[in-house]
């Protein structure tokens, strides 16, 4: 599939920047990326309704960690996945009366504006799972050789008692895993499963839904399988970094983990890394309530992405938080005062603010922390701008190239 285009990355002076340590929910601590090359597979939309703006925030936590690791220096190899066919997008399809590939396209090519809008930089594999089928099949294959496959009514599911080391990927109990799997596109009532908990992997052909021949019979892919072959396909287990929002902590990336681990015979992922959830009137962000608020739509309005990605990365991107016509207001101030700092070239000790601000970055992305401090460098030089006092005359483009590479920030 067609990613997005590319986005311009100033040149910027080799510092000793601090490494990147980052929260890594399958241990519940933070964790230093030291590794060189880092991969990364960040789990994309299903394209049936995007991009809301908990979309966007997800997807700009994981441009900070692909922007920050190459500011260090390092190579990245960045997998994304798109679900363009699986049983939301069949059902909003249906709602709507519209064939459900137009459905996906139409939504897969606002994503990508919406993306180029905010200055996300492209991942380096963009996949869709209908292009992905034959990886599918393979996979599922492979996972029958291993016995980890057992069949009702034609349908395909993976055993996960295959994978010892499936309790360890999250905190949940049990019970509490089977409630959120049924609520997740989980099945746990199916009579005839081994365990409730086992997922679907391979489902056959439906009446009315699309299918594609397989040596199981004509079916389609499970969610989960779909993400661990196309990971598996170009990057080599373990992955650095496993990503997407916290809702995908359970089922699905506990289902990759798990799959992954029989396919490779290694950990799948070293890290997972879980964004926060955007609320919008004291509840998450999501399609299924209804309550969504479109980048497209606020850039139609003309809102500048600019300040969209600013008030997004205001808060911290672990933090389930609400959005609000308010915050969009106080990123508009925000932008608008650091301009006008810039409109000076006594920017006094930029290199200082500069390592303050990578050291907080550095530190799980603590995106606030950094933006309070160019808030204080900034107010300090509108304030002797307008007292016309002189600071000391700084290289202040040093500043501008490192905001616009760090965070995307082209002022
Ligand atoms: N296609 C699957 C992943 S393989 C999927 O979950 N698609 S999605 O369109 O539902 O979500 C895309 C990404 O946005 C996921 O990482 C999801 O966790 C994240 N996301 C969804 N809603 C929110 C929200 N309200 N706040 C933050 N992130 C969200
Ligand atoms: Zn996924």
């Amino acid at each position: 599939m067609k990613s997005w285009a590319p986005v311009y990355l100033p040149p910027t002076t080799q510092r000793e920047f601090p490494i990147l340590a980052i929260h890594n929910s399958l241990t519940g601590k933070k964790d230093a990326i030291s590794e060189n090359p880092v991969t990364m597979y960040v789990c994309g939309i299903t394209p049936y309704d995007a991009t809301h703006l908990g979309h966007a925030a997800t997807y700009l936590t994981f441009d900070l960690i692909n922007r920050y690791l190459r500011l260090t220096g390092r190579a990245i190899e960045y997998v994304q996945n798109i679900t363009d066919v699986d049983d939301p997008l069949l059902e909003r399809a249906q709602r709507d009366n519209v064939e459900w590939e137009s459905l996906a396209a139409n939504q897969i090519s606002l994503f990508r504006d919406d993306m180029t809008a905010l200055r996300v930089l492209p991942p380096d594999h963009y996949m869709g799972a209908v292009e992905t089928i034959p990886w599918v099949i393979d996979a599922v294959n492979e996972l029958k050789k291993q016995n980890s496959v057992y069949e009702i009514e034609g349908d395909l599911y993976f055993d996960i008692s295959s994978d010892p080391e499936f309790n360890t990927y999250n905190l949940l109990s049990y019970e509490e895993q089977i409630a959120i799997f049924a609520e997740r596109g989980g099945d746990p009532q199916r009579p005839g499963k081994r365990n409730p908990l086992d997922c679907l992997i391979w489902r056959s052909e439906r009446e009315g839904e699309p299918a594609w021949p397989s040596p199981f019979g004509a079916g389609r892919p499970g969610w989960h399988i779909e993400c661990t072959a196309i990971a598996l396909k170009y990057l080599t287990a373990p992955i650095s970094i496993q990503g997407g929002g916290s809702d995908l902590h359970f089922p699905h990336h506990t289902m990759c983990a798990a799959e992954g681990k029989v396919l490779s015979s290694k950990d799948f992922a070293r890290r997972f890394v879980h964004a926060g959830m955007i609320g919008l009137d004291g509840e998450k962000m999501s399609k299924s309530k209804g309550n969504l608020k479109f980048v497209s739509v606020m850039r139609a309005a003309g809102i500048d992405p600019l300040v969209i990605r600013i008030a997004l990365l205001s808060g911290h991107y672990r933090e389930d938080r609400p959005w609000s016509d308010a915050l969009l207001v106080q990123s508009q101030a925000r932008l608008e005062l650091w301009r006008q700092a810039f409109s000076s070239p006594y920017g006094g000790d930029v290199e200082t603010l500069i390592m303050a601000m990578a050291e907080r970055l550095s530190d799980d992305l603590d995106t606030p922390g950094s933006f309070e401090l160019l808030d204080v460098w900034a107010s300090e030089r509108v304030r002797a701008l307008a007292s016309e006092e002189r600071a000391e005359v700084s290289d202040v483009g040093q500043l501008s190239r490192f905001l616009d590479a760090a965070l995307g920030i082209a002022l």
